[in-house]
C-alpha cells in the first residue's frame, strides 16, 4: 500500500444523491431553478428521532462517492486529476459527466443504440441525490502552501469548478456535501508526512482553520451545498492523524472549526466523519466537548453489509444524527458471482439504514448514506494499468475491459436495485 494510494484511496470520493425539486420544477430545470441557498439543519422530534430538513422538507441521503479517472492515471506519478476538469476530447463538456456511454453489449465499444449520456444523468437516474465533494481544489492564495506534493499540486492547484457543481445540481437536482480532510493524511495541516498530524500544533491547526474556512467562504452562497464534513475517518491510524491518541484535544479543536462554520454560515450543517471503529474514548471526549457538530459520519465497512450496533452506539453515547459517510462492497470477492453478491451486500446496508430512518424500526437517527462508489478506479490496489483487488471492484459501476476509459461505462446488477430503492428515474 503506497503512501499516495493511502492519501487518496478514498480521498476524492464525491457523493451524489439527488435532490428533490425544492425549487425545481418540469424538465427545463436549469433555466427554472431560483439561484439561492437552501436552509438545511437537523431536527430532533418529540420521539427522540433525527432528520435531515431542507427547507423544512425532510431529505434523506442517497449519495455515492463520485472520483472517476483515466485508466492509467496514478496519484504515485503525480498523474491523477482532479476529474471536475478533465475535457480530454476536448468538446467543452467534461468528460465523465457528460460524455459516458453505457457498453450495453460489453464488446468494448459504442454500438448505434448505446448512447452518450454521461455519469451525472446515469446517477440521476438510478436515484442519487447527494455527491460528496472535497473542496480542496483552489487557487486562493492561503491554500498554496498546503499543496506540498506534486500530487496534490496537480490534483488542486486550481479554481474549483462550481460552475459544473451548479449545472449538477440544476440540470440533474444532485446536491453536495463539501468535504475538508482537516488534516486525514496530513491534507491541510501543513504537516510532515512522516510524522503525521499533530492536532496539539498551533500551526497546524491554524492551517487547517485556514482551509475550512476557504470552503465556507467558496461554497456557502451555492444552492447546491448541502452541508459541510470535517475529516475522512481521521481517528484511524491509517489517517496518519493522532485524534485518536487525543481524543480531548482533538474534539475541542474539532468543536472550534464547527464553531466558525456555524459563525459562517448559519445554514448548513457540519458533519464529522469517523472510521467506523470509533473507540469510546474518542466518542465520549466528543459528547462532552464538541456540542458544535451537528452529525456524526461514519465510514463502515462490514463483510455483510450490515452496520451491526453502530445506530444504538451513536445514540447512547452522542444522541447525534448519523449519516454513513461511506459504505460498499469492499469485502466482496471479484469472480462469477461477484455481481449477485455485490447487490446482496447493498441490499443488506441500505435496508439496514432505512429500518434506522426516523419513523423506522430501528433507532431512528440515521439520515442516509453514501456509496463508495460509483464507478471503480484501477489505481487504487496495485498497478494503475490493471484491474484487481477489493477497492478496485466496489463501483455501482464498472470501465468494462479498459479499453475507452474514461468514456466507457457498464452497469452492474446492483444499479438497478438502487433505482428501485431510491425511485424509479430519480426524482425530477
Ligand atoms: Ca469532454
Ligand atoms: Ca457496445
Ligand atoms: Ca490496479
Amino acid at each position: 500500500m503506497t503512501k499516495r494510494y493511502i492519501i487518496l484511496r478514498k480521498s476524492m470520493l464525491v457523493l451524489l444523491a439527488l435532490i428533490v425539486t425544492v425549487f425545481c420544477s418540469g424538465p427545463s430545470v436549469a433555466n427554472d431553478c431560483i439561484a439561492e441557498t437552501l436552509k438545511v439543519n437537523v431536527k430532533k422530534d418529540s420521539n427522540g428521532q433525527w432528520q435531515l430538513m431542507v427547507n423544512d422538507n425532510s431529505y434523506i441521503v442517497k449519495g455515492v462517492c463520485y472520483s472517476p479517472s483515466v485508466i492509467g492515471e496514478d496519484p504515485d506519478n503525480a498523474t491523477l486529476r482532479d476529474w471536475a476538469i478533465v475535457d480530454d476530447n476536448n468538446n467543452g463538456r467534461i468528460d465523465s459527466a457528460y460524455d459516458v456511454f453505457v457498453d450495453q453489449n460489453d464488446n468494448s465499444k459504442r454500438d448505434a443504440n448505446e448512447p452518450i449520456i454521461g455519469d451525472f444523468q446515469l446517477m440521476k437516474e438510478m436515484g442519487v441525490n447527494t455527491v460528496r465533494f472535497y473542496h480542496h481544489a483552489s487557487e486562493a492564495a492561503e491554500m498554496k502552501h498546503l499543496y506540498n506534493s506534486e500530487t496534490l499540486e496537480v490534483l488542486y492547484n486550481h479554481p474549483p469548478n462550481k460552475e459544473l457543481l451548479r449545472k449538477l445540481y440544476a440540470d440533474h437536482g444532485i446536491m453536495v456535501m463539501a468535504g475538508d480532510f482537516f488534516g486525514a493524511h496530513t491534507n491541510g495541516s501543513g504537516a510532515d508526512w512522516e510524522k503525521g498530524t499533530d492536532y496539539r500544533d498551533l500551526a497546524q491547526q491554524d492551517n487547517m482553520l485556514q482551509s475550512v474556512r476557504r470552503m465556507v467562504l467558496d461554497f456557502r452562497e451555492e444552492s447546491f451545498l448541502l452541508m459541510y464534513c470535517l475529516g475522512n475517518e481521521n481517528d484511524l491510524l491509517i489517517s496518519r492523524t493522532n485524534a485518536n491518541q487525543y481524543p480531548e484535544v482533538f474534539a475541542k479543536f474539532v468543536n472550534n472549526a464547527a464553531k466558525m462554520i456555524h459563525e459562517m454560515d448559519p445554514d448548513h450543517p457540519v458533519c464529522l466523519c469517523l472510521g467506523g471503529a470509533a473507540g469510546a474514548s474518542l466518542l465520549n471526549a466528543l459528547a462532552r466537548y464538541a456540542p458544535e457538530i451537528d452529525i456524526i459520519g461514519i465510514n463502515y465497512y462490514s463483510r455483510t453489509g450490515s452496520f451491526g450496533d453502530l445506530w444504538e452506539r451513536i445514540k447512547n453515547k452522542l444522541d447525534k444524527p448519523v449519516l454513513i459517510t461511506e459504505f460498499g462492497s469492499l469485502f466482496v470477492t471479484p469472480g462469477a458471482t461477484f455481481e449477485d453478491k455485490q447487490l446482496k451486500y447493498h441490499r443488506t446496508a441500505w435496508e439496514d439504514i432505512n429500518r434506522n430512518l426516523s419513523g423506522g424500526e430501528g433507532q431512528g437517527n440515521a439520515l442516509g448514506g453514501f456509496i463508495f462508489e460509483w464507478v471503480d478506479n484501477w489505481w487504487q490496489n496495485g498497478a494503475p494499468e490493471s484491474h484487481k483487488g477489493m477497492n478496485e471492484f466496489c463501483g455501482i459501476t464498472s470501465q468494462g475491459k479498459g479499453s475507452i476509459s474514461p468514456y466507457l461505462r457498464t452497469l452492474r446488477k446492483v444499479y438497478s436495485y438502487y433505482q428501485e430503492a431510491w425511485g424509479k428515474k430519480g426524482t425530477k
